[in-house]
């Protein structure tokens, strides 16, 4: 099964939008396979953002990424990195349609609520980035079991 890495940026961390957010991926039906709240340096998002580090707002980006903890998540489902990624919406959020996550939280193109892993080989290195092995949880989500037993 695919597993996608989300991070919810300082900004919803900021705006209490965590448990809205995370309620959205959890309705949608993706299982969550690991969750932390960890404080971002420098050292890690000039990594997780090297393919930016030409551009203008690099400094900024990872300013903004940091001024605060956020959270890491691991979703898991079939076909995720791509669920995920039409859930998160376009990278702007005044551009973002209505229905995604983006468009419906932000209005910035920098505080745009979640980072989504966008392949299978960006996924596999950036779960290794923020989780450790033991930190990824294989579980069965069970509705009914979960309910009555
Ligand atoms: O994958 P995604 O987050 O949709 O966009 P990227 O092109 O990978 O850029 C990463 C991150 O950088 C974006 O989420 C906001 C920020 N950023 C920015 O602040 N200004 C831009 N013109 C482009 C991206
Ligand atoms: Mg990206």
């Amino acid at each position: 099964m695919e597993k996608t890495l989300v991070i919810l940026k300082p900004c919803t961390v900021q705006r209490g939008l965590i448990g809205e957010i995370v309620s959205r991926f959890e309705k949608k039906g993706l299982r969550l396979a690991g969750m932390k709240m960890t404080w971002l340096t420098d050292e890690i998002l000039s990594e997780h953002y090297a393919h930016l580090k030409e551009k203008p707002f690099f400094q900024r980006i990872k300013d903004a990424m940091s001024v605060c903890p956020v959270i890491v998540c691991c979703w898991e489902g079939v076909g995720a990195i791509q669920v995920v990624r039409t859930l998160a919406g376009a990278t702007n959020g005044r551009n973002a349609a209505p229905g995604t996550i983006r468009g419906d939280y932000s209005m910035s193109v920098q505080e745009n609520i979640v980072h989504a892993s966008d392949s299978p080989e960006t996924a596999a290195m950036e779960l290794k980035r923020f989780f450790n092995d033991t930190e990824i949880y294989d579980y069965k989500l069970n509705n009914l079991l979960s309910l009555y037993a």
